[in-house]
């Protein structure tokens, strides 16, 4: 088989670059390693920044997303009892994000992608890249027991922090900077109605714990749990429970409660591979960097990285100029560094870390007290959670 751009991964970065190249005459081939089913059946993130919305209207999947969607204009930060709402919208100059499920996302791309002819092989097997310091890149894989190959003139590497593309690089060309946090996050979704119409993000002497959402019917819940934690160690009763201890009483009491219908466990990390290029050969979205989930940044920095190397690719097939291109990696880490900051200062600040040292523990309450103290404070906060600039 050859195609111009062989993307590895249907995750939100390969279906929406897929489709953004597809929408331009460039060819591409997705190769996925799960199935269909599987790909559909993951609950991620729940946040979207106005940039992100953009490209996702741009690749003709704005129609349900704006139906369905809540535009959110603030959220609460709690700490301990007391609530005090950010007001994104006001100390922003009107802009706000938009509630819109990950796998609705990756649904309205998937459904996209077969209206539009564009190719999609999953439950491949072994996927192997080779010669991307050359013209002819190539990845290899099998597909129902057979070998197959894939010549091509880009590899656009979208298959997520486990993946096999920033495996394939030599050691001696990436460098990494990683943090893992001592503490997980243990996330729910119920068929019962948000406690609130807006986020809230909760700081509690227990723990952290996040009352989020997916539509007025269907909550996504998080509380802070340990590491190691197992999740048959949880149930619905004891998930409830300390949800409610770890938030104000008027809040605590409003909580719905119901059967869970989703659980899981999600480790909490800080990770950048720098640079994101080598040769022929582009990382894109959770390939080439990791944050924690408390400022909402993962999906989002997929975006702006498929943003930049669209535009890259786009130079190269269309304009013949491959300045774009050649910028890709310092434009998306200009950009992925911000975010990373920003999601390791939330997180610091809003979690309690098991054997904190009591100066940096005091250090971290007045930096919240701080940060709800004042306007300057809270407009970083919000300018950053809106989303920064392209
Ligand atoms: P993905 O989604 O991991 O997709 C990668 C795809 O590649 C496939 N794959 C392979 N395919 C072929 N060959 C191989 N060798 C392969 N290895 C892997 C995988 O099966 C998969 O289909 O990466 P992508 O596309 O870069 O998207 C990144 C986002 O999924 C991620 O950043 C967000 O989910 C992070 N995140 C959040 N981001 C936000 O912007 N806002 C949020 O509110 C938010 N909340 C979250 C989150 C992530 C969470 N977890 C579970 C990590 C909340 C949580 C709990
Ligand atoms: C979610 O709804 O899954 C969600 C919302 C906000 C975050 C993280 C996750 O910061």
């Amino acid at each position: 088989m050859t195609t111009q751009v062989c993307i590895i991964g249907a995750g939100p970065s390969g279906l929406l670059l897929g489709q953004l190249l597809n929408d331009i005459g460039v060819e591409t081939i997705i190769l996925e390693r799960a199935s269909l089913d599987h790909v559909l059946s993951r609950v991620r993130a729940g946040v979207l920044e106005q940039g992100a919305i953009g490209l996702l209207e741009q690749a003709g999947i704005g129609g349900r997303m704006h139906a369905e969607g809540l535009v959110h204009e603030g959220f609460a930060i709690t700490r301990e009892d007391d609530v005090h709402r950010i007001d994104l919208s006001g100390l922003t100059g009107g802009k706000c994000v938009t509630v819109y499920g990950q796998t609705e996302v990756t649904r309205d791309l998937v459904d996209r992608r077969a209206e539009t002819g564009g190719v999609t092989l999953y439950e491949v097997e072994t996927v192997e890249l080779h010669a991307f310091d050359s013209d002819k890149p190539h990845v290899t894989c099998r597909i129902d027991g057979q070998e197959v190959r894939i010549n091509c003139r880009f590899i656009a590497g979208c298959d997520g922090f486990h993946g096999a593309s920033r495996r394939a690089v030599p050691e001696d060309a990436i460098r990494t900077f990683e943090k893992v946090y001592p503490f997980g996050w243990l996330g729910i979704l119920s068929d019962v109605p948000p406690v609130s119409h807006e986020l809230i993000y909760a700081s509690h002497s227990r723990g952290f714990a996040l009352c989020s959402m997916r539509s007025k019917s269907r909550s996504r819940y998080y509380i802070q749990c340990n590491a190691g934690d197992s999740i048959e160690a949880w149930s619905d009763n004891q998930f409830w429970t300390e949800l409610r201890r770890r938030l104000p009483p008027e809040i605590a009491e409003a909580v719905t409660t119901g059967p869970s219908f989703e659980k899981s466990i999600a480790p909490l990390r800080s990770f950048v591979a720098e640079p994101m290029r080598f040769g022929n050969l582009f990382l894109v979205g959770d390939a080439a960097h990791i944050v924690p989930p408390t400022g909402a940044k993962g999906l989002n920095l997929a975006a702006s990285d498929v943003h930049y190397l669209f535009e890259g690719l786009r130079g190269h097939f269309l304009e013949h100029d491959d300045t774009l291109l050649e910028a890709y990696s310092k434009r998306a880490l200009d950009r992925v560094w911000k975010a990373v900051r920003f999601s390791w200062w939330m997180t610091t600040m809003l979690h309690r870390f098991p054997d904190q040292a009591p100066f940096e523990a005091r250090i971290l309450e007045t930096e919240l007290a701080f940060t709800l103290g004042s306007e300057a404070a809270k407009t970083a906060l919000a300018e950053n959670y809106v989303g920064l600039p392209y």
